[in-house]
Formats: structure tokens, sequence, C-alpha cells
């Protein structure tokens, strides 16, 4: 067994259920401040989740309602830069929170000396506030989908932390929670450990190494444990 050389977190539905009571709610609100009758429901929202990044999220949907592209994408910017603005005050008014067990397992892989850093499809504009108020100074590689231009299941977004870092894959393991996410990862080259919830049960996470309900499961936390105790680190 090899030890650990770095972790990378997914954000979105990984290390925080910030999708339905938080995303979700944000796109609503910007569609009524724009005076569209548009409004996406708990389950309506998840059939859209395959389509990674808000921006592109919101063109789709407003294309398949009948409007031409160029308008559609127009739009979609439009309503996606409210949006941003308005899932920034839910992330500081404290409304997104951490996911089981993820708290617990940041603490165990600081108190090892892990390095851990940061894949999210999400915008800048907002993960970098929740990060510190969920996380505080946790991590150090921080990549978005503001900083790349192919979302989620391309693999840019890994392999731009890869590139910063100066690193190949080895040793470096990333957590996820959707079908997206872990082809993302793996398509990097990554080993990837995936946590599901309501929205991703049901994708296909068969190339995950590990697949369990949260980071408080057992099967997760031996996972780690194991790893963590093939790490040495110099003293
Ligand atoms: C997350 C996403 C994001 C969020 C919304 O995917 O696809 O688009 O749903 O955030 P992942 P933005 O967890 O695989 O990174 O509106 O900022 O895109
Ligand atoms: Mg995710």
């Amino acid at each position: 067994m090899t030890g650990l050389e770095a972790v990378i977190f997914d954000v979105d539905g990984t290390l925080v259920d910030s999708e339905r009571d938080g995303h979700r709610v944000a796109f609503n609100a910007a569609f009524e401040e724009a005076g569209l009758p548009d409004r996406w429901d708990v389950t309506t929202y998840g059939g859209l989740l395959s389509t990674a990044g808000g921006g592109k999220r919101l063109a789709r949907w407003l294309e398949r309602a009948g409007r031409p592209a160029d308008e559609a994408r127009e739009l979609a910017a439009v309503l996606h830069e409210r949006k941003t603005a308005i899932m920034r005050v839910l992330v500081e008014e404290g409304h997104i929170r951490a996911r089981p067990g993820i708290h617990r397992l940041i603490d165990e892989l600081d108190n090892h000396g892990v390095p851990m850093h940061v894949a999210t499809t999400g915008t800048r504009a907002w993960v970098e506030p929740l990060l510190d108020r969920v996380f505080g100074d946790r991590f150090g590689v921080v990549v978005t989908g503001t900083e790349v231009p192919d979302l989620k299941p391309s693999p840019a977004v890994y392999l731009e932390v890869l590139h910063r870092l100066g690193t190949g894959p080895e040793g470096v393991v990333a957590v996820e929670d959707s079908a997206n996410g872990v082809r993302a990862a793996t398509a990097a080259g990554l080993v990837c450990v995936a946590t599901y919830n309501t929205y991703t049960r049901d994708d296909d996470l068969s190339a995950a190494t590990l697949v369990t309900p949260d980071a408080a499961d057992p099967a997760f936390t031996a996972w780690f444990r194991d790893r963590l105790r093939a790490t040495v680190r110099p003293a």
C-alpha cells in the first residue's frame, strides 16, 4: 500500500451540501429578479446537474425552452452573474455547511501533514469565501471553473492543480461525488474515492476505488487511515 502525497477535494456535493439549498435557491432568485417565470424544483434541478457549470446549465435550459443559441448564452451569462452574487450571500450567511465526516477527515489529514487542494467546477467568487468560512486556511492550490476552459468531466481542473503543484498523479487521491467528477479525476490519472448524495446516488461512480454515502462512513474512514499509516513524512 502506498502513502498519501496529497488529497484534492471537489467542493459541490463533496466538501459541502450546496446544490439543493444553495445553488438551486440562488438560480431561482436570479430568475425571479429578472422577471422570468422559470423555477427549478428539487427534482428538476437534479436532472440538470449532469451539465457542469452554472452558466452552461442555464444556457442549455434557455435553449431547450426555445431561445436561439446566442440569446440563450447572453441571457445565461447575465443570470449567472447575479446567481453567483446571491450564492455568495448564502455562503456569507452560513447556509452552506460541510458534509458529514468532512471536518474530521480534514483534521486527520492536517495532523498527518498531508497537503490538501481543491478542484471544482464552481465559480471562484463564491468558492473562495465558502472555503474560508467553512474550513479556514486548509487548502493549498484552489483551481475553480473560472480558471479552466473545459469543465468536468474534462480532467482540465485536476491537471491544472497537478501542474501548479509541479507533480504527477502518483500518490494523489481525489475525493468526488458525481459521475462527472469521478471521470475528470480518473482521466487525470488520479485514484478517486467517492461519497454520494441524494443527487448523485444513481450516478455511475464505478471508476472510483471506493464508494460510500459520506466521509463519516466506517469504510471511508478505514481506507484513509490505512493510507495514513503508510504515509511517512520527514520529521
Ligand atoms: C459543480 C457544478 C457547479 C455548481 C454551480 O460540479 O457543476 O456548476 O453546480 O456552481 P462539481 P456555478 O461538484 O463536479 O465541481 O454556478 O458557480 O457553476
Ligand atoms: Mg461535485
